[in-house]
């Protein structure tokens, strides 16, 4: 089936449906060493003006790069007013998923801001999608992906706080599985924390360096409290590889390549910990056929679900990210 065709199909089902579908640190630049990097090897960013020599090979060299304080307070505080009506269907934003966490999925509670762990594909909600046209993230999107910016994808994540199952952690993982687009060094991913994020409310946690490798294969881990939907891990990384925690006060905001390893911990506190994030990529990047590679299984996965929610069918991975994928900057060229 025609991609483009496909995508529109989509649109137009989600449409009828006219409702959410019921699916389901900070180290500063300096705080790594740059010991291994040689300036002519710039791979990973472009030439801009935006990032200072430190941070860009801060960036090259570990794959992610914190900016303080770059969201403001009053921002932050719209993105939290619209969640709270989206949880209360005060408004129902065409195309959105919500996600229950494994441990409540089949309760009978109703919705609300105690019952979401996450929402996915906010492309249609003005404010929420405000986020992902701000001149301030934008700025610094541009120089990994260049100057025609697609914004991919959309989450707000409501971290639980754990049941004692241990299901609010996020198991370690490349975002690269997820995308069948590429270039990987056109892809971004901006996360900002709408509150202080630290060890005890699970922060991030990251793999420096690793954006250097092989997109890895990925399933569902082993977890004896369960996993979340979709929540795919790394069935088998370098164990001796760092691992560094984010801690990000409110605002902060990390911009990461999609192969860097990364996840996130446990809960332990009883307030729900908040973080919006979007993926961009260059509107020059392509679309990729996954059949016989290692994101064979995420495709299944997705087109099974539209299936099931939607009645859905004939669609394929790249139809869900065209559905998905809006203009922020620059010209769409491509994807
Ligand atoms: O915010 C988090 O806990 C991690 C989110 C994440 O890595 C993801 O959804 O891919």
């Amino acid at each position: 089936m025609d991609g483009s065709h496909a995508a529109s199909r989509l649109r137009i089902v989600l449409g009828h449906l006219g409702c959410p579908s019921a699916v389901v640190a900070h180290p500063t630049s300096g705080a790594l060493p740059l010991t291994s990097f040689h300036p002519q090897q710039f791979q990973y960013t472009l030439d801009n003006n935006v990032l200072s020599l430190e941070q860009r090979k801060f960036y090259e060299e570990n794959g992610f790069l914190v900016i303080k304080n770059l969201v403001s307070d009053a921002d932050i505080e719209r993105f939290r007013n619209e969640f709270e009506r989206i949880c209360k269907q005060e408004v129902k934003p065409l195309g959105l998923s919500i996600m229950k966490d494994v441990t409540i999925v089949k309760s009978e509670y109703a919705l609300s801001e105690k019952v979401v762990t996450k929402i996915q594909d906010f492309q249609e909600d003005e404010e929420l999608f405000r986020y992902c046209t701000l001149p301030e993230i934008l700025k610094y999107v541009e120089c990994f992906t260049g100057p025609n910016i697609m914004a991919m994808h959309t989450m707000l994540i409501n971290k639980p706080p754990d049941s004692g199952k241990k299901t609010s952690r996020h198991p370690l993982h490349q975002d690269l599985h997820y995308f069948p687009f590429r270039p990987s060094n056109g892809i971004v991913c901006a996360w900002t924390a709408m509150e202080r994020i630290d060890r005890n409310n699970g922060c991030l946690v990251v793999l420096p360096g690793t954006h250097k490798g092989t997109l890895k294969p990925h399933d569902y881990p082993q977890w004896e409290g369960g996993v979340n939907i979709m929540f795919h891990g790394i069935q088998d990384y370098d164990k001796n590889n760092a691992h560094v925690h984010l801690v990000m006060e409110k605002g902060d905001t990390v911009f990461f390549h999609p192969l860097l390893i990364h996840g996130s911990g446990q809960n332990k506190t009883q307030g729900f910990r908040k973080a919006i994030s979007c993926h961009f990529a260059s509107s020059d990047s392509h679309y990729i056929d996954v059949k016989g590679t290692s994101q064979e299984n995420i495709e299944k996965e997705i087109v099974a679900l539209a299936k099931k929610l939607h009645g859905i069918e004939d669609v394929s991975l790249q139809d869900f990210w065209r559905f998905r994928a809006r203009l922020v900057k620059g010209e769409r060229t491509n994807l």
